[in-house]
Formats: structure tokens, sequence, C-alpha cells
């Protein structure tokens, strides 16, 4: 008897205005046409409690201490692990707009200690595959202005792209994120058939961060 087939988790990151929910819309409708189980996720997931409380922070509603949301930010992926889990070992493969990664990289910008952003994170489950939107802060600044949510300034947002370069491995993939809409969506695709081929067809085992 063989194992049972399990989906990919597959997470876009990126600054702000990089293009990430666009194209995970677009990435989650082409893997669908292909017959594929396929649903989009995206953190922080504000229809749970502790989303509803990261919300009003970011829309400045509310103050917190930045490790208390940092901590609250991670929560918010650790309450929705065992459903991701079921879903990726029953093999649906999951696009999520922003994951761990945008926790660790947003709070060590603030200026947390990278080792302990990064320890409530361990035990989640690791992306099969990182698609990275890369864009210049400057250049991402220029689609449409940002908007009135904390972290959305040009100085914050050079320090972010830095740690995120600090986090990049072998499970990442740099995308250039300037080009049009559907040259993005074309520079995903197959590495995305790929890594879904790969954990239908043999890796069922689960990394985990
Ligand atoms: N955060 C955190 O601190 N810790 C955590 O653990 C997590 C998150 C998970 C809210 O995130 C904040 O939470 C975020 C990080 C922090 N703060 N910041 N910055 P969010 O996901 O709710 O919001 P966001 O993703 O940062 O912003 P966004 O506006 O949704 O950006 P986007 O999804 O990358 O881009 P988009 O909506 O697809 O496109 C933005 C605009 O650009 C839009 O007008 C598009 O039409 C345009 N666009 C997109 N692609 C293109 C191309 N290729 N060409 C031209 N124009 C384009
Ligand atoms: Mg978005």
């Amino acid at each position: 008897m063989g194992a049972e087939k399990r989906g990919a988790l597959i997470v876009l990151e990126g600054l702000d205005r990089s293009g990430k929910s666009s194209q995970c819309h677009r990435l989650v409708e082409f893997l669908k046409g292909t017959g594929l189980k396929v649903e989009a996720w995206r953190f922080p997931d504000r229809t749970t409690a502790i989303g509803s409380s990261i919300s009003a922070y970011l829309g400045g509603g509310a103050e917190l201490d930045d490790r208390a949301v940092h901590l609250l930010f991670s929560a918010n992926r650790w309450e929705k692990r065992l459903q991701m889990e079921k879903k990726l070992m029953a093999g649906t493969t999951l696009v999520v707009d922003r994951y761990s990664y945008s926790g660790v990289a947003f709070s060590a910008a603030k200026g947390l200690d990278l080792e302990w952003c990064k320890a409530p994170e361990v035990g989640l489950p690791a992306a099969d595959l990182v698609l990275y939107l890369d864009i210049s802060p400057e250049e991402a600044a220029v689609r449409g202005g940002y908007g009135d949510e904390r972290y959305e300034q040009l100085d914050f947002q050079k320090k972010v792209a830095l740690q995120y370069k600090g986090l990049q491995g072998k499970r990442w993939k740099i995308v250039d994120a300037r080009q049009s809409f559907d040259q993005v969506h074309e520079l995903m695709r197959e590495t995305c058939v790929k890594t879904v081929s790969n954990c239908l067809n043999g890796c069922h085992h689960l990394s985990r961060l």
C-alpha cells in the first residue's frame, strides 16, 4: 500500500504591494484548471479572534507591545495548523499569501532578536516552496502608494527587505515582481507545477520549521 498523496504548501512572500494577493489568486485559478485540489489561504487570517486583534493593531486602533504582537501573528498560524495539515495530507495544495517568513522578517525589522523571532514558528509545517516576489520598496511604493496600515512606510519596508534576504534558502525561488501580471505568473508556474508533482508523487513527509 502506498502512502496517501500529499498536497504542496506553496507560500508567497514579499514586500507590501509586491503583488502577492494578485498572484495567489492567479496561481490558484491556474492550478485548479489543471484538475488539482487547491485552496487559497492567507496570513494574518483576520477572521479569528486572534486575527481580529492583529487587524486592530495593523489598522492603528490598538497599541500592543512588539513581542506580544509577534506572538499573536504566530498564534494565528498555530490555530490553523491542524486544519492546514489535514488538508495537505488529504492531497489539497495550499497557496498561502504570507506565512512564518513574514512573521520573522517584519518583527526582526523592528529590531527584535532574530532567533527570538524564529522560536515560536518552530514545529509549524515548512513550505515546500517559497515564491519571493522581488521588487524594491521604491518601485512597490509607486503602485498606488502605500495604504494607512502600520508598516506601510518606505523606510520600514527597506528594513523588511534586508531581513527577507537573510531568510532565503534552498526552497525559495526569487521572482522578478517588476514584470507585468502575466509575466510574473509565467515565471512562477513551472516551479509550482514541479513542486506539486513532487509532493503528490513521492514526498509524503511534511517538513517542519
Ligand atoms: N505581517 C507581520 O508583521 N507578521 C506576520 O506574521 C504576517 C504579516 C503574516 C498585513 O499583511 C501586514 O501584516 C503586512 C505584514 C504584516 N504589512 N505590511 N506591509 P497583508 O497581507 O494583509 O497586506 P500586504 O500583503 O502587505 O499588502 P497588499 O497591499 O495586500 O500587497 P500585495 O498582496 O503584495 O499586492 P497586491 O494586492 O496583489 O497588489 C498591490 C497593488 O499593486 C495593486 O494595486 C495591484 O493592482 C498592483 N500590482 C500588483 N502586481 C502588479 C504588477 N505586476 N504590475 C503592476 N501593478 C501591480
Ligand atoms: Mg495582499
